[in-house]
């Protein structure tokens, strides 16, 4: 298939366009670069060493005989130039990654919060509307997240995949009806997704676009069987307070002898897919298009859930790191439980890579290698969901020699 990955340099699009590459598919990434910006203005650099675009895909032809495009291109304000590369490729599928992803830093300032709004919905609507208006048939997969749902909306009942059936009473008795599930974002980048959704929902009924919205869980692990093939094709590994995500941070800080950042009490429960499992789930997705093009496929893409601590604990049995508890910056539930289906991916012959030593050691150890490029003055979150609510002070000011 000729695919399009917009936003195919980030963490998840990068491994994705390697993986689809190397399944053969005709890849070509989108990507403005933000992202890599983004480090610059936080002052930062992802713990792994990540070469240049260019450079990646270079060395990407060089060990698989393989080409990829690159166009640098910002979706959110190029819509012109978006309009000619859609018809210049004529892709058969668009995997769409691009956009602002951390929550933390779509609460850090007004200004990331304008940025994160202004980019991500602005980004989707150009694309839906320049596939209505050039006709490309493509079928389009877009990364939503889990975070869509809230936590704990539907008590103990398992989040369907993104519709529910509800009773309306009428005046001539109950009705039922599909609707999707109520949106509960807990902080501005997750209510851009819920906006998607219905930015999504619109476009398929009117248009008839082909869309499949796919409701992530948090991503960890970093490499997969492409990016491991070369140093020069490492992927991203973020550990700072904004874009670092919990499991990936653990690992890293258990690796470099910095206690684990619990949030308030750790009974948050949260879903979680490997990114060797993400990469699968794309290639799935682009192969297997919704049959019904006026109704928005969702599904959840995730493999199990976990609660913050319960990682924390694992973290520290197996390689022997503290915990500290830290004042939680979010407006968050302390606890939840969260239960999730995902048949529809299994069905679909998803085989889950679930937890286990030997990945959170391979995580650990890639945390190792590469520890001396850590800041430990990045690591704990600093982004606050309302001014005035507290952080703790930095935890270890070098990092000691390994
Ligand atoms: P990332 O920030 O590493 O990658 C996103 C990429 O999109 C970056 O390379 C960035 O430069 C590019 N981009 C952003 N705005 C753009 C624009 N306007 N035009 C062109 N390119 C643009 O993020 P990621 O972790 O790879 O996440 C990818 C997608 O998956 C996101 O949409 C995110 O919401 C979703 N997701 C991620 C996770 C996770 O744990 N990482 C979990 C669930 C869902
Ligand atoms: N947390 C800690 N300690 C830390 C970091 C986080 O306790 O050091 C807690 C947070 O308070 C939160 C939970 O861990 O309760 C998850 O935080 P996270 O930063 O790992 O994940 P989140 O902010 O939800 O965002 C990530 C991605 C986002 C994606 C989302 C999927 O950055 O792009 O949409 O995961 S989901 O959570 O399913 O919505």
């Amino acid at each position: 298939m000729r695919v399009m990955v917009l936003g195919g340099d980030g963490f998840c699009g990068w491994p994705t366009s390697l993986y689809l590459s190397d399944r053969g598919h005709d890849v070509t990434i989108v990507d403005n670069l933000s992202r890599r910006k983004i480090d610059v203005e936080l002052e930062v650099e992802s713990l792994t060493p990540i070469r240049p675009v260019s450079e990646r895909i270079r060395v990407w032809h060089e060990v698989s005989g393989h080409e990829m495009g690159f166009v640098d291109l910002d979706l959110a304000t190029e819509y012109d130039r978006l309009v000619s590369v859609l018809e210049d490729i004529r892709p058969d599928a668009i995997v769409h990654f691009a956009e602002q992803r951390a929550a933390p830093y779509s609460m850090r300032n007004t200004h990331t919060k304008r940025y994160t709004v202004d980019n991500n919905v602005r980004a989707t609507h150009n694309l839906l509307t320049a596939l209505a208006a050039t006709r490309i048939d493509a079928s389009l997969v877009h990364l939503g997240t889990m975070g869509v749902y809230g936590y704990g909306w539907s008590g103990s009942a398992p989040i369907p995949e993104g519709y529910l059936t509800v009773k309306v009473p009428t005046p001539d008795g109950e009705i039922e009806r599909e609707i999707l599930h109520p949106a509960n974002p807990g902080s501005v980048y997750h209510m851009t997704k819920t906006l998607d959704q219905l930015m999504f929902a619109f476009y398929a009924k009117n248009d008839g676009l082909r869309i499949t919205d796919l409701h992530q869980g948090i991503v960890w692990g970093t490499q997969t069987d492409q990016t491991s093939r070369d140093e020069r094709l490492i992927n991203r590994f973020d550990y700072d307070g904004d874009y670092g995500t919990v499991l990936n941070r653990f690992l890293m800080q258990a690796a470099i002898g910095h206690p684990l950042t619990v949030h308030g009490t750790g009974g948050q429960t949260r879903a979680f897919i490997h990114i060797r499992d993400t990469v699968r789930c794309i290639e799935i997705a682009i192969t297997n298009p919704p049959e019904d093009p006026s109704r928005v496929r969702v599904l959840n893409q995730m493999t199990e859930t976990h609660r913050v601590l319960d990682l924390a604990k694992m973290v520290a049995d197996v390689m022997g790191a503290d915990i500290a508890y830290l004042p939680n910056p979010r407006r968050e539930a302390e606890e939840n439980d969260l239960s999730v289906r995902n048949d529809q991916f299994l069905a679909l012959g998803l085989q889950p890579t679930t937890l286990s030593e030997g990945l959170l050691e391979e995580g650990r150890e890639i945390a190792a290698r590469y520890a001396s490029r850590a800041d430990p003055g990045k690591i704990v979150c600093r982004s606050v969901w309302k001014a005035g609510m507290e952080t703790a002070d930095d935890l270890m000011v070098e990092i000691p020699a390994q």
